[in-house]
């Protein structure tokens, strides 16, 4: 299928979108209502350099919701199913915010600028309007607003080199989601340890939209001896090293328990938070779906674009595969799928229906690829 976006005011271009239009960008989606850089032409190419060298990603889609005044950290923990009164300024962590009814509706990362002030870096979803609504509805003294910010990741093997030249060896200090602010050549940002994909890699946090083509450029020339060149959230490496895409590894009803992320929810805390009471419940009545991986037979596929249905051996509905690609370190199919509790036992043998036929299918473990693997 070839098509375009038909360009328009409605979707918001990224600081970085002259940049990556000029490094010879080819696809784009849309994410959180901006264009998104997902291709440069040359896809194969592209997933080496992530895994061998080093790549530049524009995720200014990746906005930030920020909440800030006095009540900022009260609004935060309301809203954050991981206890935050430990969290000191200038560390991260990944946030799976919940509804009242215990569904996943984002899963951004927080990070604490300061006791008084936080940013959600989020997910495909509105958090800007959900956080403003909670913060109305509770009367908190907070303000909720989207600050001129734009991350820039930097992935790969060689990402930390590149980081160092730029900003100094204290950069290798940094534990992960930890950040620090600094600038170059005057261009404000944050320096992070952070990232989607499972490679060695760093994010810059652009604090000045009008610095985007001057950072990434300035990126671009210190990476050159390290290999850097343009790139994009990886489909196939993420599905290999299984970092969760919300909005297409969850459904919109699904929960932690069924996500097999529950380890990052905790409903032991003194702390209340929304969704709590729904989760425990769930908790207790056990989830009614699983998360798994599937090996899928040869031939190799497409990469999916739809939610192809999985089916057991007697015909019966299992559940949907939520992204299949060809693993190009594995060189096999390999799949994410959503499927009924009773289905998601390690070496179930499944069906997958794909635009190709029926496919023979086998649930195993997750991820297929270990980190450093
Ligand atoms: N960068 C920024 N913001 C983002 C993303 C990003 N917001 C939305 C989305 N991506 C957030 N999703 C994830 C999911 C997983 C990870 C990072 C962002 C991740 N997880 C590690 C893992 O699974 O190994 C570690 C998690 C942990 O131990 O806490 O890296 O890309 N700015």
């Amino acid at each position: 299928m070839a098509f375009g976006i038909t360009p328009g005011t409605r979707i918001r271009k990224s600081p970085f979108f002259d940049a990556t239009v000029a490094a010879g960008v080819t696809d784009l989606t849309v994410y959180n209502r901006m264009y998104m850089p997902t291709g440069f032409g040359d896809f194969e190419a592209e997933y080496r350099r992530l895994i061998e060298t080093v790549a530049l990603w524009d995720m200014a889609a990746e906005r930030q919701v920020q909440v800030s005044g006095p009540d900022a950290a009260r609004l935060v923990q309301m809203l954050m199913p991981r206890d935050i009164s430990k969290m000191k300024v200038g560390q991260g962590r990944y946030a799976l915010l919940n509804d009242v009814k215990g569904r996943l509706i984002n899963d951004p990362v927080l990070l604490k600028l300061a006791e008084d002030r936080y940013w959600f870096s989020i997910a495909d979803s509105d958090m800007e309007y959900w956080v403003g609504g909670i913060a109305a509805a509770t009367g908190l003294d907070v303000d909720v607003s989207e600050p001129d910010v734009s991350p820039l990741a930097i992935q790969g093997p060689n990402a930390p080199a590149v980081v160092a030249d730029l900003f100094g060896d204290w950069v290798h200090d940094l534990k992960y989601f930890a950040f620090r602010q600094a600038d170059l050549d005057g261009i404000p940002l944050l320096v992070a340890r952070s990232g989607w994909s499972k490679q060695p890699g760093f994010e810059l946090y652009l604090m000045d939209g009008s610095r985007g083509t001057d950072l990434w450029n300035r990126v671009m020339s210190m990476g050159l001896p390290h290999g850097i060149g343009p790139g994009a959230p990886n489909v196939v490496e993420r599905t290999e090293g299984d970092l969760l895409s919300w909005g297409a590894d969850t459904r919109p009803d699904a929960n932690v328990f069924e996500l097999g992320m529950e380890a990052f929810v905790n409903l032991d805390m003194e702390p209340d938070f929304i969704g709590k009471a729904a989760l425990r419940r769930i908790r207790d009545e056990g989830p009614k779906r699983r998360r798994v991986g599937l090996f899928i037979d040869p031939p190799s596929l497409n990469a999916s674009e739809d939610n192809w249905p999985v089916c057991d051996g007697a015909g019966n509905t299992a559940g949907s595969v939520s992204i299949a690609v060809p693993s190009i370190r594995l060189e096999r199919n390999i799949a994410i799928a959503l499927v009924d509790a009773a289905h998601a036992a390690v070496g179930t043998r499944l069906v997958v229906d794909t635009p190709d036929g029926a496919r023979d299918a086998m649930v195993t473990t997750l991820p297929f690829i270990q980190p450093g693997g």
